[in-house]
Parts: C-alpha cells; sequence; structure tokens
C-alpha cells in the first residue's frame, strides 16, 4: 500500500484477475498463491494454460513454485539485491522501454546508476540464486508484450518491505508493464476485506476513500455529514500502538476481529502488554487468548454469512454479502453493537430499520468517496461487483490503473512515477553460532492465521504445526520425521515436531503462525518494523534447534 502510494498516488493493485489470463509472464515474488491465494491462483494457471511463462521467487520451492517454470529460490531478504541485480541486466542488455520510461517517469539516470554495482556475478552470490536464471527472469520479464509482478507478504513482511515493494515497482517502470490490459503490479492482499478495510478508512492517517486526515477540506466534508469533529492528525499504526503501551502512554485499547496476542511478533512481550493496559475490549466470534486478557469481552458477533455488507477483494472489487444464515443465539451484526456503543456515547446514528441499515451506509459513504460514487446497491447485485474507482452511476472505469501514464499529451499523464533508488539491507536478527538456521513463517492451505476459526475442533483434518527442515540439516543434526525438537531464537522457544521436506535449502526452516495454542511461533519472532509501513519482520527470525534427548512430558 505505502510503495503503491508513494509511486502513483493510489494504494491499490493496478491490475484485475481477468488479466492474469491474457498475459505474456506473471511474476509470483513472496507469494505463495497456490495455498494462500487459491482463488486468484486459478486465474495465474489460466494465463499458464493460455501460453504465459510463471516465475516464483520464493526461499522456499513453496507449493506455488512447484508450478512454475523457473523457480528463483533466494536467500530470505535479499529481494532488493535480486531486484536490482535484474534491472542491471535489463539496462545492460538494452531492454529498457525507454518509450515508456521517457514519458511516464522520472529519476531513471540516477536509479539505472544505483544498480550498477549489481552484476549477475554478484547478485547470485547473494542472493543464492544461479545468475543464468536471474538472467532468464530478466530477459523474459522485459521482452515480453504484457508481464505482471504480483506479491504478498514474502516481501512485505520485512524491516525493509517498502523498500521491497519499490523495488519490484522499479523493474515494471523499466519494462513499461504498468497501465495497460495484462500489464500490472498487484499486491495480494490477506483478509477477504483488507483491502476494503483500508478503503473505508481503517488506516491511521486516512478517511474513506484515501482521503487524508490531515487535509482540511476533506475533513470538513466528514464533518458536515458526520456531525462530530475529526481530529486533525494522523493516528498510530499497529506497531506504534504497541509501542505506545509500551511507554504507558496509550492505556486503553478497542480491539474488533483480531488476536494480537497471538499474532504480533515477539508474542510473550505483546501479550504482557496487553494485559497491563487500564482497559481492554474484545469484540470478536470466539473467545481468543487476546479475549481472555480482556476487561470487557463483546461477544456474539454475527459472522460474515450472517449480515449484510460489502468485501472488496485485492482487484479493488466491491462485492455484496447477503445473508444466508440466521446469528445463534443472541448474536448481533458488528455494526448492531456499535450503534449500540454510540448511542450509549451520546450519538443516535440513524440508518433506519435494520434491514435497510447496510444500504444506507453504504449511501453514506457514496456521498462522502468519490472512487465509490457510482456504486449503487442495484448495479452491484447487477454486475456482480464492481472495480473501484467508479466515480459515475452510468460508467465504468478501465479494470486496470493508471492507463493516463501512456497518454500522448503530457497534460493528461499526471503527476509521472518516479523510480526509486532503494539499498540491499539484510535482515535485523543476524545469523551467528548460536543461531545459524534462517526461520522463516508463513501459511498452509488448510489453515487460517492465528486458528482460532480454524484449529481444534473446529477443523479436525488440519496438519498441525511442525519445523520443516531440509534434509540436510535433518541429517547434520540426527533429526528423523516427527521427533520433537526444541526451536530457540534470541527471545524464547518452543516446542514442535520435526519435518524433513525437500522444499527447503540447507540454512532455511519454516513454521505457521496457525496452532499458537500447542506452539506458539510468535515467542520466536523480532519485532523489528518497517518505520514506513508498520510491517513487523515476520519473515526473517535467526534460531538453534536443539534435540531433545527423550519426548518431553510436557509436550502433548
Ligand atoms: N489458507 C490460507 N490462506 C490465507 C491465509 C491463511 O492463514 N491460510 N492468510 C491470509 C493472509 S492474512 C495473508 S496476509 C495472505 C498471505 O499470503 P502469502 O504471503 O502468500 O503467505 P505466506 O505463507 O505468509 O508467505 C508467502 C511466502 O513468502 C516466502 N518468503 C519468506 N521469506 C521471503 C523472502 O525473504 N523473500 C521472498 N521473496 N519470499 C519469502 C515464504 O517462503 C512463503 O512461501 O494469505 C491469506 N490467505
Ligand atoms: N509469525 C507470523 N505472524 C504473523 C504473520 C506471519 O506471516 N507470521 N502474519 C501476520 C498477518 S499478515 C496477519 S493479517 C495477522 C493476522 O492476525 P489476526 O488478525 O490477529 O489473526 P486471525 O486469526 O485472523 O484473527 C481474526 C479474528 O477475527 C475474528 N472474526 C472473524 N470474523 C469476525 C466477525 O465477523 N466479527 C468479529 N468481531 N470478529 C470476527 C476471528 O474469530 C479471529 O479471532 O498475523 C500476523 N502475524
Ligand atoms: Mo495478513
Amino acid at each position: 500500500m505505502v510503495g503503491l502510494a508513494t509511486v502513483f498516488g493510489a494504494g491499490g493493485g493496478t491490475s484485475s484477475y481477468a488479466e492474469a489470463e491474457d498475459t505474456d509472464v506473471i511474476v509470483l515474488w513472496g507469494s505463495n498463491a497456490r495455498d494462500a491465494h487459491p482463488i486468484f491462483f486459478h486465474h495465474v494457471l489460466a494465463g499458464v494454460r493460455n501460453g504465459a511463462t510463471l516465475f516464483v521467487v520464493d526461499p522456499r520451492r513453496s507449493s506455488t513454485a512447484q508450478f512454475a517454470d523457473v523457480w528463483l529460490g533466494l536467500h530470505v531478504g535479499t529481494d532488493v539485491a535480486l531486484s536490482n541485480t535484474i534491472a542491471r541486466e535489463i539496462v545492460h542488455a538494452d531492454l529498457v522501454n525507454t518509450a515508456f520510461v521517457d514519458r511516464a517517469t522520472t529519476g531513471f539516470a540516477e536509479y539505472a546508476a544505483s544498480v550498477e554495482e549489481w552484476t549477475l556475478e554478484r547478485g547470485a552470490a547473494v542472493t543464492g540464486v544461479p545468475a543464468e536464471a536471474i538472467r532468464e527472469l530478466a530477459h523474459a520479464f522485459a521482452r515480453a508484450d504484457r508481464a505482471q509482478v504480483c506479491w504478498t507478504l514474502g516481501i512485505t513482511e520485512h524491516h525493509n518491505g517498502v523498500d521491497n515493494v519499490l523495488a519490484l515497482i522499479n523493474l515494471a517502470l523499466l519494462c513499461g508493464h504498468v497501465g495497460r490490459w495484462g500489464s500490472g503490479l498487484s499486491p495480494l492482499r490477506g483478509q477477504n476485506n483488507v483491502q476494503g478495510g483500508g478503503d473505508m478508512g481503517a488506516l491511521p492517517n486516512k478517511l474513506p476513500g484515501f482521503q487524508d486526515i490531515i487535509d482540511d477540506e476533506a475533513r470538513a466534508r466528514f464533518e458536515a455529514v458526520w456531525g462530530v469533529e475529526v481530529p486533525a492528525h494522523n493516528g498510530w499504526h499497529l506497531t506504534q500502538m504497541f509501542e505506545a503501551m509500551g511507554r504507558g502512554d496509550l492505556r486503553a485499547l478497542f480491539v474488533i476481529g483480531e488476536n494480537p496476542a497471538q499474532s504480533e511478533a515477539d508474542g510473550q512481550h505483546a501479550g504482557e502488554l496487553l494485559g497491563a493496559l487500564d482497559h481492554l475490549v474484545v469484540q470478536d466470534i470466539f473467545l481468543t487468548k487476546t479475549a481472555q486478557l480482556a476487561d470487557v469481552v463483546l461477544p456474539g458477533s454475527a459472522s460474515w454469512c450472517e449480515s449484510n455488507g460489502t468485501v472488496t477483494n485485492s482487484e479493488r472489487r466491491v462485492q455484496l454479502v447477503r445473508k444466508a444464515l440466521d446469528p445463534p443465539g443472541d448474536a448481533h451484526d458488528d455494526i448492531e453493537i456499535l450503534l449500540d456503543l454510540a448511542r450509549h456515547l451520546g450519538h443516535d446514528w440513524d440508518y433506519g430499520p435494520a434491514e435497510e441499515r447496510s444500504e444506507r451506509i453504504w449511501d453514506e459513504l457514496r456521498s462522502l468517496s468519490p472512487m465509490h460514487a457510482g456504486m449503487t446497491y442495484r448495479r452491484l447485485e447487477e454486475l456482480g461487483g464492481i472495480q473501484w474507482p467508479c466515480y459515475l452511476e452510468d460508467r465504468i472505469e478501465p479494470s486496470y490503473l493508471h492507463g493516463r501514464l501512456w497518454a500522448d499529451d503530457p497534460a493528461d499523464r499526471g503527476r509521472l512515477a518516479p523510480f526509486s533508488v532503494v539499498v540491499d539491507d539484510p535482515p535485523v536478527d543476524r545469523l551467528d553460532d548460536d543461531f545459524p538456521l534462517r526461520l522463516t513463517t508463513g501459511r498452509h492451505l488448510d489453515s487460517f492465521n492465528t486458528g482460532v476459526q480454524t484449529a481444534g475442533y473446529r477443523s479436525p483434518n488440519r496438519r498441525g504445526e511442525t519445523v520443516d527442515v531440509s534434509p540436510e540439516d535433518a541429517g547434520r543434526l540426527g533429526i528423523a520425521d516427527g521427533d520433537v525438537v526444541r526451536i530457540s531464537s534470541r527471545r524464547g522457544e518452543v516446542r514442535a515436531p520435526a519435518r524433513v521436506d525437500t522444499a527447503l535449502r540447507p540454512g532455511l526452516v519454516f513454521m505457521t503462525m496457525h496452532f499458537p495454542d500447542e506452539v506458539d511461533t510468535n515467542v520466536l519472532t523480532i519485532e523489528a518494523t518497517d518505520p514506513k509501513s508498520g510491517t513487523a519482520e515476520f519473515k526473517a527470525t535467526a534460531v538453534r534447534i536443539d534435540t531433545l534427548d527423550t519426548l518431553d512430558p510436557s509436550w502433548t
């Protein structure tokens, strides 16, 4: 979001899912889409069947990488180095799309000079990817008529995540792969509606429709409709909130639909901070670990299939969700609980009878957020979903963003896209003799995040937590499949059964975050955070693995 907003002014993926089916090269970079974005991955596979070449850049030979034409198995945290090496190769092979670079970008000369040191040899030495594979990606990407780069947490969950994103945007600018059908840059979003949450202003510096909270005119429009004064300064993002808790500046917290006691990095510390708050309120559909620390739990929220509303996916498509089931017992829509709370605080938000509320709230949004203005409920229903921006009720905009950059008349191009000089910066948690292995964490197809909705009895067929190790490391450490081992980092230790996995290269180990009640992976991870985005470096922890002489009786 931050990287895209910096370069293009809008924090959304630039292309649509359908375009993945109509392109020449797809690069999935730090994204295990086969497990984490299976619907999008179907479009990717359709693209491959239609002739696209698939590159996967991931330290693991993930289930996604197994479908790739070329897998680039880089060392964790060397993405900037790899991108800069690809860029230099494109420049030296004379494959830069100069027509696009000249008309639509700024800062090319400085950028080209900055990547000059990244020869194929140096890039291969730093990233661990064979020079030939780097060269192949560079040439295929630059020669392609249309190409897409899609990324996820392998890129963003680093202390330099924004730089990683900028490094990928640089490649698209270099080759003109943005602002046209079939080409684009797509961050695949996490939850079904995380894009929608941001679009609605659930960000510390934005009002709905990405309008700046520090913009006086924008604030005045909202104040007129909302009838309250909107604070004129940016708020804190999640990591800053935890820092403020540590300093004692944040004393009360209201958590809706999140389980930070188990999803935050350096979990033990996070739990202590949550437990020490003066007042913690949790609104959730389950009694989570975080809820167990709360002073007040607002239980009985209705789940998504028990309420009306919209969700917005990674291609910026807003879709209607219709209530399919009655909520159990006394459960209420999240919005009903919020309306009640507002009433107790002296504000009567009048959105009419229950069955009309979601549409009337949406119409209020449309009146305040130009990029949603043309999306009536009736159109959303008729068209089965509409991508933003949609300014007018009688028009649909192109499915890709930033077509203006190709305009012949400079006056129509708007703000040009700047290249960004980005510098290789290895993970904060350094490897040494005590902690010689690189742990990266991620997901399985059959589980979801902290497991609240999928672990235990709720989904008995799940795979369970393991620490995945390469055959080489397993041999060296004398570990066999299923042996329970101890994994320690500079912050804590956990025990988990080992799983020998040929997808891993020597030195790399993998765990999920799905089973924190049994194996609390985030006890190990580091709080190091990208100051620009607030995202923690979940993807790079230094660990040691010790075999246990006897099966520890405390292990269950
Ligand atoms: N089944 C399932 N689907 C999900 C979720 C779930 O829990 N389960 N969660 C949802 C959420 S909230 C999110 S945010 C998305 C996340 O979706 P993804 O980001 O695709 O999932 P992850 O498994 O966290 O990480 C992706 C890959 O990053 C790789 N990686 C690690 N370090 C690096 C690195 O330094 N460089 C590169 N290039 N790659 C690296 C890992 O090996 C991993 O394969 O998934 C969403 N979808
Ligand atoms: N080690 C490690 N840690 C990570 C990551 C990683 O890759 N590795 N990834 C990070 C990422 S990308 C993310 S997104 C976070 C996820 O971290 P969280 O968002 O904290 O984890 P979830 O398990 O998705 O929690 C969602 C909660 O919402 C509740 N919920 C579901 N539907 C509703 C509803 O309709 N109403 C209400 N009120 N509640 C509802 C669920 O019961 C659940 O408790 O974890 C982060 N932590
Ligand atoms: Mo996420």
